[in-house]
């Protein structure tokens, strides 16, 4: 059992955006999973949930459209297009890169934003420019290395503590953990971060002393 402040278990599928216009009422507090295409977005909100609630697959670009999965009335994940896959053709893509534009830029309910990364080829340019824009928003970044499964131990670590480096060099709330759906690895970390950005950080209730 994940042990986390909230129950992501409880989350449900809500509707599927084209774009912008059709989500929830922009109210509460939103954390939104991004990366590019076939980054293993919809396994790790899967992961998270315990539930086959966003479609995975082998072919690259599979989600389309803004997904929307709800915790609560106040509490929302998003499941985004995957940016930067070189075979879609060119009007689909900038219709997807319009909408998770004009999410990252208009929703003001976007509280916290994970990005990830295959852990075998992180930071490229758009993943950069993505982080660089939070940062400048201030929107709390929580980066995953993704299929971290396919690295032993010794080589996932100094994976983690290069990100970790180049991205200490932009400022800003950001972490970086490795991660894999498959083996449940820094499954906790995501659970706990998402806590802290729906409920404010965790303060440890001290028993009151005796009098
Ligand atoms: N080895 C390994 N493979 C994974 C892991 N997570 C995802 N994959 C595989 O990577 C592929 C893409 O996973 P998705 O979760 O669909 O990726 P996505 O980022 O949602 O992709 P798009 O929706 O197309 O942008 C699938 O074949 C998954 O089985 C993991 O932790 N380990
Ligand atoms: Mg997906």
């Amino acid at each position: 059992m994940l042990k986390s402040r909230i129950k992501y278990s409880t989350a449900k599928f809500v509707t599927s955006a084209p774009d912008i216009t059709r989500l929830p009422a922009d109210e509460g507090i939103e954390v939104a999973f991004a990366g590019r295409s076939n980054a293993g977005k919809s396994s790790a909100l899967n992961a998270l949930t315990n539930q086959k609630l966003a479609r995975t697959s082998k072919t690259p670009g599979r989600t389309q459209l803004i997904n929307t999965f709800e915790l609560d009335a106040e509490k929302r994940l998003i499941d985004l297009p995957g940016y930067g896959y070189a075979k879609v053709p060119l009007e689909m893509k900038i219709k997807w890169q319009k909408s998770l534009g004009e999410y990252l830029q208009k929703r003001d309910s976007l509280k916290g934003l994970v990005v990830l990364m295959d852990i075998r080829h992180p930071l490229k340019d758009l993943d950069l420019d993505l982080i660089e824009w939070a940062v400048g928003c201030e929107i709390p970044v929580l980066a995953l290395l993704t299929k971290a499964d396919k690295y032993a131990q010794g080589k996932r670590k100094s994976e983690v503590l290069q990100v970790r480096k180049a991205l200490a060099e932009l400022g800003g709330d950001i972490k970086v953990h490795a991660f894999s759906s498959l083996k449940g690895i820094g499954l906790t970390d995501l659970a706990w971060t998402l806590d802290d950005w729906f409920l404010g950080p965790y303060v440890k209730e001290v028993p009151a002393e005796a009098e």
